[in-house]
């Protein structure tokens, strides 16, 4: 047999395997460890596209970040090498402008305000930003508020972190968020963190509580200090080209799945914080509650007029949330 009949009979024979001619997959991006909240959704969400369209369309999410760093992935999914991910809306800024008014430090009150906030007109117009972009998102996660934790001792004031080096995801705006803090910012891949503060090539980072756990960073940097300086929104997004290409039925069945997904998300994520914050506090994290944030606040003041600077649509967006209730 020629090697084009045995490739033929083997592509045939898996088609029969699976049951299925021609189903359309779809590879898709995951930082996090196969039992996080996200991971569980995306496998629920992949389950449900599967089923409501008779495996027509088959997506997998690859969890445990195996398919690269975040900013990668966000540019695999522009440009359609991979289909979907689910990516927090922090290293998205610097490919969509607006995306950055989320980004900000305490732009929104609490979680609930930001989901308010991304279910309304002004989520729909940093969706359509991402969608020129080659990013369609299709439902909202949600990625807890994210705190500053370290190795050397618990922050209360901003001037706690004078000379501390801290890691920050890949963006500009978090890099200019710790030096007006006072600290040195190093942006830095999620997957060489845990890494880079046992060796003390960074003293420490910033996340919520559910990843503070889930990568073991608390085991090399035991204080743990609640500045809730950002809450930002994660998506479920897809590839602007598939989408588009989609039937107008496949398109239902797609998002009710995200939205969907995108409830289990939330659930679990919130009661995942709750029993990270418990468990780590039990295996001897130091944890101390900043009470007072507002000199935190003050000095993000020079963030937002950067930002403005550098992108002048984010100065009505910033009024917008600001304004919204
Ligand atoms: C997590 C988030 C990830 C990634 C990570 C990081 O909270 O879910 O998508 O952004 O933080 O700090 O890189």
């Amino acid at each position: 047999m020629r090697y084009s009949h045995i490739a033929a009979a083997c592509a045939l024979s898996g088609a029969l395997l699976s049951g299925q001619a021609g189903a359309e997959e779809w590879r898709g991006w995951n930082i996090h460890v196969p039992d996080y909240p996200n991971s569980v959704a995306l496998d629920a969400f992949a389950a449900e596209v599967k089923e409501k369209t008779g495996g027509r369309i088959e997506p997998t999410p690859f969890h445990s970040g195996v398919l690269g760093n975040q900013p990668d992935a966000i540019e695999q999914v522009r440009l359609g090498g991979l289909a979907f991910g689910n990516f927090n809306l922090g290293p998205m800024g610097p490919i969509v402008p607006e995306v950055d008014v989320v980004n900000l430090p305490f732009i929104f009150k609490d979680i609930d305000h930001m989901y308010r906030v991304m279910n309304g007109p002004i989520g729909d117009e940093i969706s359509a930003a991402m969608a020129r972009e080659g990013l369609v998102a299709l439902g909202w996660f949600d990625s807890g508020s994210r705190s500053f934790y370290n190795s050397k001792k618990p922050i209360e004031v901003p001037a706690d972190l004078t000379g501390m080096k801290i890691r920050v995801m890949n963006n500009d705006l978090f890099v200019g968020m710790i030096e007006a803090l006072g600290g040195n910012a190093t942006p830095m891949a999620f997957a060489e963190v845990f890494q880079s503060l046992k060796t003390g090539v960074v003293d420490g980072a910033e996340n919520n509580w559910a990843s503070y756990q889930s990568t073991n960073h608390f085991e090399v940097a035991g204080y743990y200090s609640s500045s809730d300086h950002l809450i930002i929104p994660e998506c479920i997004c897809v590839n602007t080209g598939i989408w588009e290409g989609l039937s107008d039925a496949d398109k239902e069945i797609v998002k009710a799945a995200a939205r969907n997904a995108s409830a289990m998300q939330r659930e679990l994520m919130a009661a995942r914080v709750k029993k990270a914050e418990e468990d780590v506090i039990a295996a001897g994290v130091k944890y101390n509650r900043i009470e007072n944030k507002k000199p935190f606040q003050e000095a993000m003041g020079p963030v937002y007029e950067k930002a403005k600077q550098l992108n002048p649509a984010l100065g009505p967006l910033i009024d917008k949330i600001q304004a919204f209730p």
